[in-house]
């Protein structure tokens, strides 16, 4: 039986903040200490992760401290043999954003905003960052009056339009990635989805340098299938990254361990990353955004990070045995799902040619298409009995 321990050759990193949570939510302070992103840097790669990401609040959250702290993570970097492979601007913690960095209705706001995020840019680079991520958690509003949303989206555009300029002028080696949510903390945000993010970035100065890093469980808070979301990001050619993690239906951000809540979802999430049903593979940073529940110790901290990566394995192998397996073979053609990529027109065809067709809806219509049975022996190959 194969141990499912990860290598760095797998692509799993973790958020500072994941393991780093506290447990400060809004019901209760915090229940574990401090975590020194020394220390989550050495477990981390212990567990067998390839590269950890971080908020610029999460890494240096004091001007004082700034050079020593990152001597000593840079340092840390390099024992392990970890990257950092993308980097993120706390643009909703400090008072200052109550009402968003780059939407805020206050224009010195806004422009304290851009500064923060150019800032941790340079950082980034330095640190070897390919993606840079914005959450625009606290861009959004709870009542209707108080948010001009064609404003709001111009403003969003301008400061991803300098972000962009700074990138290219710099001749930094990044890539921007929007991370959709619907909801929490505002009561409504901008962007909700993978489908409006995606809208948006055709409206940008420069679209080709930005693209998506869905959430699981973001998608799945608006009752949306994740694994379908992130195939038409693929198709866009937009999964820049990708934030695993579990949810149960929508209800709050629960940011469980990766497989748990949704694990069917789960399953097809690992199966479209993997390009099995589509040829179209994503290639980056198996990233997870999860919070390690209250109930747990650091003890616990550190056996949902193990079991994120362990589970992507485990579903790995079951998603690759489900796609090698004769019977599916047999299902997918009883289904025709190949059928699917044959154009609806021949080359050359005319439409005078297809509308010439005899045609007998009866009879289509009457034709089952043995969908279950191939959905059962995914059913089957997930629950471990083929
Ligand atoms: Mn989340």
């Amino acid at each position: 039986m194969t141990d499912y321990t990860p290598t760095k050759d797998d692509k799993f990193s973790f958020g500072l903040w994941t393991v780093g949570w506290q447990g400060v939510d809004v019901f209760g302070g915090p229940v574990r200490p401090l975590l020194d992103p020394v220390e989550a840097v050495h477990r981390l790669a212990e567990l067998g992760a390839a590269a950890v990401t971080f908020h610029d609040d999460d890494l240096v959250p004091d001007d004082a401290t700034r050079d020593a702290t990152l001597e000593r993570f840079t340092k840390a970097l390099a024992e392990t043999g970890m990257g950092v492979e993308m980097a993120t601007t706390n643009l909703f913690g400090a008072p200052v954003f109550k009402d968003g960095g780059l939407t805020a209705n206050d224009r010195t706001v806004r422009r304290y905003a851009i500064a923060k995020v150019l800032r941790n840019i340079d950082l980034a680079a330095e640190l070897g960052a390919k993606t840079y991520v914005l959450w625009g958690g606290r861009e959004g509003a709870e009542s209707g009056g108080s948010k001009d949303v064609a404003a709001a989206l111009d403003r969003y555009k301008e400061g991803l339009d300098i972000f962009c300029g700074y990138v290219r002028e710099k001749g930094y080696d990044i890539r921007f990635a929007l991370e959709p949510k619907p909801n929490e903390p505002r009561g409504d945000i901008l962007l909700p989805t993978i489908g409006h993010a995606l809208a948006f970035i055709n409206e940008l100065d420069e679209p080709d340098r930005v693209g998506l890093n869905p959430e699981v469980g973001h998608e799945e808070m608006a009752g949306l299938n994740f694994a379908q979301g992130i195939a038409q990001a693929l198709w866009h050619g937009k999964l820049f990254h990708v934030d695993l993690n579990g949810q149960h239906g929508p209800r709050f951000d629960q940011d469980l361990r990766f497989g748990a809540g949704n694990l069917r979802g789960a399953f097809w999430t690992v199966d479209t990353l993997l390009g099995a049903g589509t040829g179209r593979a994503y290639d980056g940073y198996v990233h997870f955004d999860y919070k390690p529940p209250r109930t747990e110790d650091i003890g616990g901290v550190w056996e949902t990070a193990r079991a994120c990566m362990r589970n992507y394995l485990i579903l790995r192998e079951k998603a690759q045995a489900f796609r090698a397996d004769p019977d599916v073979a047999a299902a997918l053609e009883a289904a025709r799902v190949g059928e699917l990529a044959v154009p609806t027109l021949a080359a050359g065809e005319t439409l005078d040619d297809l509308r010439a067709e005899k045609f007998d809806p009866e009879a289509l219509g009457d034709r089952g298409l043995q969908f279950e049975r191939l959905d059962q022996l995914a059913m089957e190959h997930l629950l471990g009995v083929r």
